[in-house]
């Protein structure tokens, strides 16, 4: 898959013109491609080969020949050019997360700084305070960007390696040489951030089974290759290890390579209790050494007299203890979704048609769609009107006559400003069937202030859901400063959803606040907040960040008719 590399350079070219002052929407076009692309399901060579690169939604002749230079030579003449009116130093100081073209430049051209240790080091003598305009919490920032530059090497955003490691396994799969295969810890945890992929698999023919491993596309150096085990790194830079182990000993490599690590320290515990020892090839009686279990993971479990848990729950933070107790929740799964509340459409800035998009949530079985566009503050995003949300109304109502099996529900995402307040009056808002509001600027203001702009958009009594609420991108920008028992509380008191934005940077709420929420009684729905119809599979990471958080069928409203889900967002306690 060559995909990335067009989604490299074209983010790349987006950051070049930023320091260069260019056209935000031009500005925008690259990004908005680059992300588009990197949600393609499909190789881009074989779109090519088809002729339906501008089929890909933001892209169009231009582009499109950019991306086939790209794929036939290697490399792009235009942003070969680009480059050589940046400083090289220039573009790294970019990959700095919270570090923008403008301060940027401005540090470049004023301190002569080319590297990122360089930044670093200035950053800890609080020299950069020398330049205007830059103050302590911008040196703040910039350290903290850094330091989750180095740490986002080490981990990569679930929605990012799942992917990967579902072509690798899909590699493998199909091989006869190869009997059972799945994926092990983090990755079958559904951590949201991941370090490396860990497959298990069994084999008549191990030896063969790692020759076809290390010869798959995505390999780009081999660190070991032995007969039971071999590690690889692939293009991306991300490590991942198969094991060979005896079908015997399938379950018990299972349980133990899928961690976690706390998970499996408890299990060990309860199985010395019970006389017995647990290790990666099965589950023993401790006098006998006489192997008890081992083949079938429930097996494990079984034996310690334990119901089976789910792989999203061994994290030791309780599951144990309900386990015992048979308290385990039933966790939601995808089929139980009825609906998605969060979706883009060309009103705005998403890229298909109303009705593009209800053919394709009905195929995905659902049977409702919010069109939640964005509202007028966000011209970058072609925020609507007044005018034009009335008649995207319209639209909705006229769809919901002539559609069957699929109910459209008119909607918007509303900015939520820095004061609180939202850019529509409320009897505009009263006409909508679900209102989704959102923090999109002004990231940085303090905790205090932060908090209460949340809960005075939550005591609006026309706004039903709090959208990717704590702002946080994976790798790139942490959640804002916000107090968020505050922010759980107000949202019981208030009747206001908070929401599980599918998105893959985003995994926001995430596993460990929607837990909370849920302990609180906070209703949450699981939203993909798409741009293109391929995003709507979002929903599949929001359902695992919810299966983290232990939630069960009935804490997510969207799981409920559109009947009973409007009864429920009702707003109270204003
Ligand atoms: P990651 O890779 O950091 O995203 O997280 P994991 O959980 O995949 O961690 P990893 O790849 O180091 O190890 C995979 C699993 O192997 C881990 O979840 C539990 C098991 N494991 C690794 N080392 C130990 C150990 O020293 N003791 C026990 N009991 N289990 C271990
Ligand atoms: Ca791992």
């Amino acid at each position: 898959m060559k995909n990335q590399e067009v989604v490299k350079i074209f983010n790349d070219i987006a950051d070049i013109l930023e320091i260069k002052g260019e056209n935000p929407f031009r500005i925008r076009a690259y990004r908005k491609a680059a992300q588009n692309i990197e949600s393609l399901t499909q190789d881009i060579e074989s779109l090519i080969e088809k002729k339906k690169l501008e089929e890909i939604p933001g892209i169009g002749k231009d582009l499109a020949q950019k991306i086939e230079e790209i794929i036939s030579t290697g490399r792009l003449r235009f942003y070969e050019d680009l480059k050589k009116e940046i400083p090289k130093g220039l573009i790294d100081l970019l990959s700095v997360p919270s570090l923008g073209p403008k301060t940027a430049k401005l540090l470049y051209d004023k301190l002569r700084i080319k590297n990122i240790e360089d930044l670093e080091k200035m950053a800890k003598s609080h020299k950069l305070l020398k330049v205007p305009g830059i103050r302590e919490k911008t040196e703040e920032n910039i350290l903290r960007g850094i330091e989750m530059l180095k740490r986002g090497k080490e981990r990569q955003p679930l929605g990012k390696v799942l992917p990967m490691a579902m072509d690798i396994l899909n590699g493998l799969k199909d091989s006869k040489d190869v009997k059972k295969i799945s994926l092990a810890g983090s990755l079958r945890r559904m951590k949201d951030t991941i370090k490396d992929i860990d497959i298990l698999a069994t084999s008549p023919n191990p030896s063969k089974v790692m020759k076809a491993f290390v010869s798959l596309p995505p390999v780009k150096e081999i660190l070991a290759r032995g007969i039971t085990k071999s590690s690889i790194i692939t293009h991306e830079g991300i490590q991942v290890d198969l094991r060979v182990v005896e079908e015997g000993s399938f379950g018990a490599a299972l349980a133990y390579f899928t961690g976690s690590k706390a998970h499996n320290i408890r299990l060990r515990e309860m199985a010395m209790k019970k006389g017995l020892k647990i290790n990666e090839y099965g589950i023993f009686n401790e006098k006998t050494d006489r192997k008890i279990a081992g083949k079938e993971e429930e097996d494990i479990y079984r034996v310690l007299g334990l119901p089976y848990i789910p792989p999203e729950l061994r994290e030791d933070t309780g599951e144990i203890e309900s386990a015992i107790n048979g308290e385990l929740p039933e966790l939601v799964e995808i089929e139980d979704i009825k609906g998605d509340l969060h979706v883009h459409s060309k009103w705005s800035d998403g890229s298909h048609t109303l009705e593009e998009l209800a053919f394709a949530v009905k195929e995905r079985g659902y049977e409702y769609l919010a069109i939640t566009d964005h509202s007028k503050s966000l011209g970058i995003a072609r925020g609507l009107t007044k005018e034009s949300l009335l008649e995207m109304k319209k639209e909705v109502a006229s769809l919901n006559k002539r559609l069957r099996g699929i109910r459209l529900l008119a909607g918007t995402e509303v900015d939520i400003r820095s004061d609180g307040t939202i850019d529509y009056p409320d009897e505009l808002l009263s006409k909508l069937d679900i209102v989704v509001a959102a923090i999109h600027s002004g990231f940085r203001q303090e905790k205090e202030q932060m908090t209460k702009r949340v809960v005075r958009a939550m005591r609006n009594p026309f706004i039903h859901i709090i959208a990717h609420p704590t702002g946080r991108l994976l790798g790139e920008r942490e959640g804002y400063d916000l107090d968020i028992d505050m922010i759980l509380k107000t949202a019981k008191d208030t009747n206001t959803a908070l929401e599980i934005n599918g998105y893959p940077l985003r995994l926001d709420l995430n596993d460990i606040n929607s837990r909370k929420a849920k302990e609180l009684g906070v209703s949450l729905v699981i939203s993909t907040d798409a741009h293109i119809i391929s995003q709507l599979d979002y929903m599949e990471n929001g359902v695992k960040v919810a299966r983290r958080g232990w939630l069960s069928k009935d804490d997510i409203l969207n799981t409920l008719p559109w009947e009973k889900l409007k009864k429920k967002i009702a707003k109270t306690g204003q």
